[in-house]
């Protein structure tokens, strides 16, 4: 099998590792975290190495890919900051897509990808760089989904929503057919959208009301 190292050591590298011993194609052999009080700990058996300053040190012994161990609830930025340190460096970041998540076969998956068990991606939905579609989120047909955005766990896209890069759409939220979601917005856990929203704009609520606007 193919070693990866995984870049953060929380909750949302937990699911990951998971998924990869489902897919028995990766096999996780080293984590690294920004909290030097867990180097040395293991994460489901996986050793925490040290900072991601150990990273060029692993790339050198020959761990040619690697994978996003940052969730990114709420802020998608320090997750988006990650995958490109890591490409910089030359991993390949790897599509992690649990055996039980549903693609479709016309569905395009870009480079990155995560998709936990449960998730459901119809057909020609598109999925940039880095996208998570967490456990039992619904991506329906022709959406699009923008590089680094976050589904989380149990949202629904309907039909023909787009998603703008960086955007979070929060935990059992949905989104009406054909609504476009902007750049780096955010949607709350449970909304429900039935209008566009602005880039960087979150919205809350049923239906969904603005709570911040993007600074000008
Ligand atoms: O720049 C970094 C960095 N920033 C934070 N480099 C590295 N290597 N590690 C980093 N971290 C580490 O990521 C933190 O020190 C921490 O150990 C870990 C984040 O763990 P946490 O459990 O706080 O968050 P998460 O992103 O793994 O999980 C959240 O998002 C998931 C999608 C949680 O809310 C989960 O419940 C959720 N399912």
């Amino acid at each position: 099998m193919t070693p990866v190292v995984g870049i953060g050591a929380g909750g949302h590298a937990k699911v990951v590792i998971d998924i990869l011993r489902a897919a028995s194609v990766y096999d996780v052999t080293a984590l690294v975290d920004t909290n030097a009080g867990s180097w040395g700990m293991k994460v489901m058996g996986v050793p925490i190495v040290g900072g991601d300053d150990r990273l060029a040190a692993l790339f050198a012994e020959g761990i040619r890919h690697a994978f996003i161990g940052l969730g990114g609830v709420g802020d998608t930025g320090p997750r988006r900051r990650l995958y490109e340190r890591t490409t910089a460096h030359g991993f390949e970041v790897v599509t992690a897509i649990h055996p039980r998540a549903m693609v479709a076969a016309t569905a395009e998956i870009g480079a990155g990808v995560t998709m936990m068990a449960g998730a459901v991606v119809n057909p020609d939905a598109r999925l940039g760089v880095n996208v998570i579609v967490n456990s039992g989120a619904i991506v329906e047909h022709d959406c699009l989904v923008g590089d680094h955005a976050h589904i989380a766990t149990g949202a629904k896209l309907a039909g023909t929503v787009a998603i703008g890069e960086g955007a979070h759409v929060g935990i059992g939220a949905a989104i009406r057919q054909c609504v476009r979601i902007g750049r780096n917005a955010g949607v709350g856990a449970g909304a429900v959208v039935v209008h566009d929203v602005d880039d960087g704009v979150v919205v809350v609520g049923v239906p969904a009301r603005v709570i911040r606007r993007a600074a000008r």
